[in-house]
């Protein structure tokens, strides 16, 4: 009795990681997409890389709410972004500055 539930939890176990390996590695896309954030563009400063945007809640950073600039971590993620525009967006906290580190238009 004792040998037959060790073999069952082990067949368990053994079967589990196969099972969550399989979405895990067809669904790299909606991980990526999954943790950004909504936004609007009020200001963009091209030269200085910074970008005011309106956000939504950002769990990443646990911030509420607001308008704000953030820094940029490549200048190119502003290109073909203008004002007025929704943008979905990813915030990193890098010491005392938040960092916009993945910027893109959302229909
Ligand atoms: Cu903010």
């Amino acid at each position: 009795m004792k040998n037959l539930l060790i073999a069952t939890l082990l067949g368990s176990a053994l079967a589990f990681p196969v099972y969550a390996a399989q979405p895990a590695a067809a669904d790299t896309s909606a991980e990526v997409a999954a943790p950004l954030s909504q936004g609007e563009v009020r200001k963009i400063d091209l030269a200085g890389q910074k970008i005011t945007l309106r956000h939504g809640p950002l769990k990443s950073v646990g911030m509420p709410p607001m308008t704000m600039a953030f820094g940029v971590s490549d200048a190119a993620l502003l290109e073909g972004i203008s004002v007025g525009d929704k943008v979905r967006f990813q915030v990193e906290q890098q010491g005392s500055r938040y960092v916009v580190t993945e910027l893109q238009a959302a229909e």
